[in-house]
């Protein structure tokens, strides 16, 4: 889009979401491989500056843009009522608002046929993509605390946006019938990744499995638990909202801490080209699981509890499952910011479960002796 239409577009934002006062400057946001995100900054009659989150939902991906909308409006909403009663003050910085039209509709639709949204910012936060210890710990307890704070949300309200969005054996069957069809003629240049994960078929249905024996209770969880998405104090390091509500439906404790670990207690990054730098830092896990555990104590199962190391496991197999997919049906779901760049993430991720399979009785006694715990 040119610089042109993207201002006359904030601008129509403004009007149509009925945000007060003069468009100043806005930002472009690089992190996300799903939508666009830009920060606008404007400031009324008055002087006073205010800033604000716009989006450009990937309507590609969500197929049902209105239906990620309810659900993060009825979380947020939900969220917001539960920690003004418990006198939470600067509710702005822990909970995401979202705004609507005049008539309630949570899109402006462009002639493209695009969905754009506006969210709120986070004042003096940050987002940190390579977490230390602290920021480890922080981004646990940001998502144990937001998944305390919607256990006791009707789970069954909420939309599937993505249906089987973390069903991992259906990832994984997906991911074998992207390899028979091979429809860019890539099979062969991924065979041994191919082998390797559908070798581990039979262990990721772990947590669906325990599910159907009536062992692993369905909760409403966040299900993209990077650390970028929790933003962080500026000043003070201690964590604020979380953020890209998008994907909350129902699903599996394990799975959000897993998805925490894998991308925040990965010594290198999710997309690392050099495989000797990518490992788990166990000592980060055990701070990442500190955090986590801690607001969900007197909440969570002993099941529950028992398979947190499991789902870092299962989810870093079903991120590589996605990505090596996506390399086989032509990059069509990730964004791509350089050549074979699903491929490379898919090689990261299977050098991080390889590594995590061999930590993982390890990260079981580490978590059984929590310093939470007792
Ligand atoms: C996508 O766009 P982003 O970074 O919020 C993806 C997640 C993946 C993640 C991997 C809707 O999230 O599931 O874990 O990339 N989101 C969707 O970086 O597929
Ligand atoms: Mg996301």
């Amino acid at each position: 889009m040119t610089e042109q239409a993207l201002l006359s577009l904030f601008r129509t934002l403004m009007r149509e979401f009925r945000l007060k006062g003069e468009l100043e400057d806005y930002r472009v946001v690089k992190v996300g491989n799903i939508n666009d995100t830009y920060f606008i900054g404007t400031r009324t009659e008055e002087g006073k500056r205010k800033d604000y989150t716009v989006q450009r939902l990937n309507h590609k991906v969500f197929q049902n843009p209105v239906q990620v909308a309810e659900n993060a409006f009825a979380v947020t909403s939900h969220m917001e009522r539960k920690l003004l009663a418990v006198g939470q003050t600067d509710i702005r910085r822990k909970v995401l608002h979202v705004y609507r039209k005049e008539g309630g509709e949570f899109f402006h639709r462009s002639e493209e046929g695009d969905y754009w949204r506006v969210l709120s910012y986070v004042y003096d936060s940050r987002c940190v993509n390579h977490a230390d210890e602290e920021i480890l710990y922080g981004t646990g307890y940001a998502f144990g605390e937001f998944q305390r704070n919607l256990s006791d949300f009707p789970a069954h309200t909420l939309h599937h946006t993505i249906p089987d969005f973390h069903n991992t054996p259906k990832r994984f069957a997906d991911l074998r019938t992207s390899g028979e069809r091979d429809v860019c003629g890539r099979r062969e240049e991924v065979e041994e990744e191919l082998a390797y994960l559908l070798s581990m078929e039979g262990y990721v249905s772990l947590l669906e499995d325990l599910h159907g024996e009536g062992k692993l209770p369905l909760r409403v969880v966040h299900n993209d638990t990077k650390c970028n998405n929790v933003m962080f104090d500026a000043e003070t390091r201690t964590p604020l909202a979380v953020i890209d509500l998008d994907t909350v439906m129902p699903g599996y404790v394990a799975h959000d801490f897993g998805d925490a670990v894998r991308f925040a207690c990965n010594t290198a990054s999710e997309d690392e080209e050099d495989l000797s730098l990518v490992s788990l830092n166990l000592r980060g896990y055990q701070r990442l699981a500190e955090g986590f555990v801690r607001p969900l104590l007197g909440i969570i199962t002993e099941s529950e509890f028992n398979t947190l190391p499991d789902g870092v496991l299962i989810i870093t197999l079903e991120l590589a499952a996605r990505f090596l997919k996506d390399y086989l049906d032509g990059d069509v779901y990730f964004k791509c910011r350089k050549d074979r760049h699903n491929l490379i993430r898919a090689r990261c991720q299977i050098a991080l479960a390889k590594d995590i399979a061999a930590k993982l009785e390890e990260m079981r006694t580490l978590l059984k002796s929590l310093s939470v715990q007792k």
